[in-house]
């Protein structure tokens, strides 16, 4: 029998081993974000599971529905924010955890504290569960001072203070997306071994992209930058083909389009909305980290988005990210627009 095929899948690039490798370049370091990850890698497993059994196990309704044995009936974001949550802080590396299911920080108890702060999205684009479209989980990561007296001014501090960021997207296979600040790096789920393999390594964003990505249906209420941009997208003045238009209304998977195919996502602010519709924490930063990391760009409509200084937990802000060339092209608009005031 012929066991070389078994052989070779035990030296795939894990995750873990991935992290480790890492983190060996750091001769300081004490592994401690290697365990940190290996839990949110844990929590995003059980997601995943729980995302791929839903409509069986029942678990797609409203929080507070009871089920047929009289047991409370978990909604699945519900029970992401619980898995995040518990896998987070019985990791014994983290201090503060901003979640989007949580209105205030959990500041977690001295004897289980280390040195991260965590901020993330248990379960984003939660309205696509019903109907099985992507959905997933993003995360940031900062370092603290000091993990005696943490309070949220450690959390407030812009983007381009984490140390890593990442996301998970459960869609027709799993796959985490994770930045640890030297280049951008995907892993897919292997269900028959349980392990995150390195399948997309060094992630680079195309320059330019062909795809536009954005809510047309806000259209009415959008500025002047926007509109001039996607006019331009769909009737480009210099002789080239119009870009196509792609938009799932899952951040994760819009965001993973454009990391792969490249193009430009937005989200942008809008009369009814100035500030837009995503967090600037657990949505606008990490992204925004990937993006560029992968060698992208990401703007607010004022300034670069791992600039901005955010003042409440739940602060939201506009976002254009994706290709390089095509951010720079809404930058554009907008300075110009700046000139003109
Ligand atoms: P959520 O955090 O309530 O799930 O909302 C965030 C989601 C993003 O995934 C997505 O980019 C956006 O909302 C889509 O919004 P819209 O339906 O307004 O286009
Ligand atoms: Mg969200």
């Amino acid at each position: 029998m012929d066991h070389s095929a078994d052989a070779q899948r035990t030296d795939l690039m894990t995750i873990t081993r991935f992290v480790l490798n890492e983190q060996s370049k750091h001769p300081e370091s004490r592994g401690d974000f290697t365990i940190l990850l290996n839990h949110i890698v844990l929590g995003c497993k059980f997601v995943c599971s729980s995302v791929n059994k839903a409509g069986l196990a029942k678990l797609i309704g409203l929080a507070g529905e009871t089920n047929i044995q009289g047991e409370e009936q978990k909604k699945l974001d519900v029970l992401s924010n619980e898995v995040f949550i518990k896998a987070l802080v019985s990791s014994g590396r983290t201090c503060i955890l901003v979640s989007e299911e949580d209105e205030d920080a959990i500041i977690v108890e001295p004897s289980k504290r280390g040195k991260y702060c965590v901020v993330f999205d248990p379960l984003d684009g939660s309205s696509n569960i019903d109907c099985g479209v992507s959905i997933g989980t993003i995360f940031g990561i900062y370092t603290l001072a000091d993990i005696h007296e943490p309070t949220i001014k450690d959390v407030l501090r812009p983007g381009k203070k984490m140390v890593a960021a990442g996301y998970c997207m459960y869609g027709s296979s799993c796959t985490l997306v994770l930045s640890t600040g030297a280049g951008v790096n995907g892993f897919t789920l292997d269900p028959s071994l349980g392990e995150f393999i390195l399948t997309h390594p060094g992630i680079k964003i195309p320059n330019k992209g062909k795809i536009y990505s954005v809510n047309e249906g806000n259209a009415k209420h959008w500025d002047g930058p926007t509109t001039a941009y996607v006019e331009k997208c769909k009737f480009p003045e210099d002789g080239s083909s119009p870009k196509s238009l792609r938009y799932i209304g899952s951040m994760v998977a819009d965001v993973h389009r454009t990391l792969l195919y490249g193009g430009i996502f937005l989200y942008p602010g809008d009369k009814k909305n100035p500030n837009g519709k995503l967090r600037v924490l657990y949505e606008v930063f990490p992204m925004s980290f990937l993006v560029e990391q992968a060698g992208g760009q990401s703007f607010t409509g004022k300034e670069r988005a791992l600039d901005l200084i955010p003042t409440k937990l739940h602060e939201r802000s506009p976002v254009f990210l994706g290709s390089y060339d095509d951010v720079e092209e809404i930058k554009a608009l907008y300075a110009a627009e700046a000139k003109e005031e």
